[in-house]
């Protein structure tokens, strides 16, 4: 059969932050090839897949040799002679392999290598694109995602110099896919001549968004408002903003504490905070607004917010089908953030986003804050139809990688395809013309 997996092949590659990570290569009978690589986080969910690193004083302690031994030792035997285009049984097979609950007997980075290095073989076997074979996986319809693009960085990403991690953009209004990434690249711009201004332009973040030089938290978001402007936008209009609090990096036990402004908030506090940024600015996406560990906050934050913003866990969701199946009972959260690496499998990946369908819940299919030239995400997000896609700024060639993929995929699936606002239509934004504060 073209797609029996002959060979599986790891080697060490280098990462955004130039730190080692697993890269595994498929080979098939058939001569179709399938190549990818495992991303990293920096703020991660306690409850995500645990990457393996050696430790040590060598590359920090963060080399990859135990994992890509797992790799060969392990992996490559009892997936030789699996098919590669039947993903779920592959997945199945490494998982049973594993055992472990976080993925740390065989490594979440070896893990999420070899499964989606499978994915690119399938596909390659059925000489299909890698979105086509994903929409085969899916039973969704490909469709162009609405991109989610920071403006600036924070939190873990920019050395805490804020404690907020994501200032991001959406262009919800825009007609096309290459409209939002023009538009947002306006933007981009005009906010580094802000920032020049001002005289505190001095680099981009891990994930390419500007430094963010602020004196507070929210000066960020007056600084986007004014960038939005400078671009020849009306804010709240084609454009809105999105954060991403990351609420976890800051906060545990129901107390949050802003560095930054040298302040402790508690729970209701923290809430109110936000609230007070949704009132005043065109906010139209929250990304974990409370902590991993504050079901009542995210509870309490849903209830009074969740008819006018999209509010998506990511580290409370860590990509789990049973923890978005379960947050939707419980009322907390509208969407879910996926992320392959976080839990571990294509499959696993692709479970969670079936039940955040079932759920109702809006998904936004995201990279990592360490990347690297691997494009699969893309792929998943359109043939996945998963509406939305996070992969950082609008910098850097980790990131434009997968924003230019998408640009390649639209002129095959037609523009038309492109799913615009439609994730956003739940939040009003459209009917909602705020003003900036
Ligand atoms: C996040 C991601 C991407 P990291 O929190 O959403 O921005 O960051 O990969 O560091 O977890
Ligand atoms: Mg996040």
């Amino acid at each position: 059969m073209a797609g029996t997996i002959s060979d599986v092949i790891a080697r060490r590659v280098w990462d955004s932050r130039g730190h080692p990570t697993v890269e595994v290569e498929i080979v098939t009978d058939g001569g179709a090839t399938g190549r990818a690589i495992a991303p990293a986080g920096a703020s991660r969910g306690t409850r995500e897949a645990v990457d393996l690193r050696d430790g040590g004083t060598a590359l920090s302690g963060l080399d990859v040799q135990a994992a890509l031994d797992n790799v060969r030792r392990r992996i490559a035997p009892a997936l030789k002679g699996m098919d590669a285009t039947e993903q779920a049984e592959v997945d199945a097979a490494i998982l049973a392999l594993d055992g472990s609950v976080l993925k740390d007997s065989l490594g979440g980075n070896a893990v999420v290598a070899a499964s989606l290095a499978v994915l690119h073989a399938g596909a390659a076997a059925k000489a299909v694109p890698l979105w086509r074979h994903c929409a085969d996986l899916s039973g969704a319809a490909p469709s162009l995602p609405l991109p989610e693009i920071q403006i600036f960085g924070g939190g873990a990403h920019a050395g805490r110099r804020v404690d907020i991690q994501d200032f991001m953009v959406m262009v919800p209004g825009a007609a096309t896919f290459d409209e939002a990434m023009a538009a947002t690249a306006e933007i981009y711009r005009a906010a580094g001549s802000l920032m020049h201004r001002k005289g505190r332009l001095v680099g981009v973040a891990d994930e390419g968004g500007w430094w963010p030089v602020f004196d507070h938290n929210e000066e960020a978001l007056e600084t986007l408002v004014r960038a939005i402007e400078d671009a020849g936008e009306t804010p709240g209009e084609r454009v809105v903003i999105s954060l991403d609090v990351a609420a976890s990096e800051f906060g545990a036990k129901g107390r949050y504490r802003l560095a930054l402004e040298d302040r402790e908030l508690g729970r209701d506090e923290m809430i109110g905070l936000l609230g007070r940024w949704i009132a005043d600015y065109p906010i139209a996406s929250i990304e974990d607004p409370l902590a991993e560990d504050d079901p009542e906050g995210m509870r309490d934050f849903t209830a009074e917010f969740g008819a006018r913003v999209q509010i998506i866990g990511d580290d409370y969701l860590v990509t789990k089908a049973d923890l978005v199946t379960a947050a939707a009972a419980d009322g907390a959260c509208n969407a879910v953030l996926i992320k392959v690496n976080q839990v571990g499998t294509v499959s696993e990946a692709l479970d969670c986003l079936k039940a955040a369908r079932a759920a109702g819940y809006g998904t936004i299919v995201s990279a990592r804050s360490g990347e690297t030239e691997d494009v699969s995400i893309s792929h998943m997000a359109v043939g996945f139809g998963a509406g939305q896609l996070k992969v950082g700024s609008f910098a850097r060639s980790e990131r434009m990688a997968k924003w230019n993929e998408c640009l390649r995929i639209a002129e095959v699936l037609g523009q038309e395809a492109f799913v615009a606002g439609k994730p956003l239509a739940a939040t009003g934004w459209a009917d909602r013309k705020q003003g900036a504060a």
